[in-house]
């Protein structure tokens, strides 16, 4: 089969490696934004996570004009109600780090009792003229005290998953694909990628003027 090209519409590592996982085994060949050289900030004043996704992804589509793919995630809280949300990536400011965001988000949490909270994700796969595909999908777990374990990037060393009785930041990223967020959008994606190629092609075939029926030739 022919090869598509997919751009990841993220600047976020952690993200770019579990993502890139998921579709190893497919005709597709994922670049990233550092690929392009500078483009322009996509501006992420969207309310939810799914129009922070549909922006990111078609923005990238439109400017780059290849297929892209754009995560949109976070935090929920339930103590604190649903923050940080759609500011996950900047709790502390523009430019926090994700010590920052953990030391913050500790601090708020500090006597709470209530430390339920989910991890969301949107994923939006859009072509360059405008239609996208959604997926989205969430993971419950609790807010520890203080952080734990190494691995992972963002809210990992402090959200607990109970049923494994680790916090994200201790699992391997296989163990934590198969069960989060991001995983379980991404499975969906997954299983559907056969079809989404063909979706993509459809799209891209549209989008393409048509061939002149007879070529003329001058002199
Ligand atoms: P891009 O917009 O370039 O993709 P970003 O980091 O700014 O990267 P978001 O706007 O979607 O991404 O913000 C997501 C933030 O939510 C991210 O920076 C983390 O702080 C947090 N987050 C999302 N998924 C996470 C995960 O699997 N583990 C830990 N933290 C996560």
């Amino acid at each position: 089969m022919e090869k598509i090209f997919l751009v990841l519409a993220t600047r976020n590592r952690g993200k770019t490696a579990e993502i890139r996982k998921f579709l190893k085994d497919f005709p597709v060949e994922i670049k990233n934004l550092d690929d392009f050289g500078p483009i322009p900030e996509i501006e992420e004043d969207g309310k939810t996570f799914d129009d922070n996704a549909y922006k990111k992804a078609s923005f990238a589509a439109r400017i780059l004009g290849i297929p892209a793919l754009a995560d949109d995630s976070g935090l929920v809280v339930e103590a604190l109600g649903g923050a940080p949300g759609v500011y996950s990536a900047r709790y502390a400011g523009e430019s926090a780090t994700d010590e920052e965001n953990t030391a913050k988000l500790l601090k708020e949490m500090e006597g709470k009792e209530n430390r339920a909270a989910a991890f969301e994700c949107v994923i939006s796969i859009a072509v360059p003229t405008g239609p996208a595909l959604t997926y989205e999908a969430r993971c419950e777990g609790e807010i520890t005290t203080a952080p734990r374990g190494k691995n992972g990037f963002g809210y990992d060393p402090v959200f607990y998953y109970p049923p494994l009785k680790k916090t994200f930041a201790e699992l391997s990223l296989e163990e934590k694909i198969s069960v989060s967020h991001r995983g379980k959008a991404m499975a969906e994606v997954r299983n559907e990628f056969d079809k989404v190629i063909i979706w993509i092609k459809q799209r891209l075939a549209e989008a393409k003027p048509p061939k002149p029926e007879h070529s003329q030739s001058h002199g």
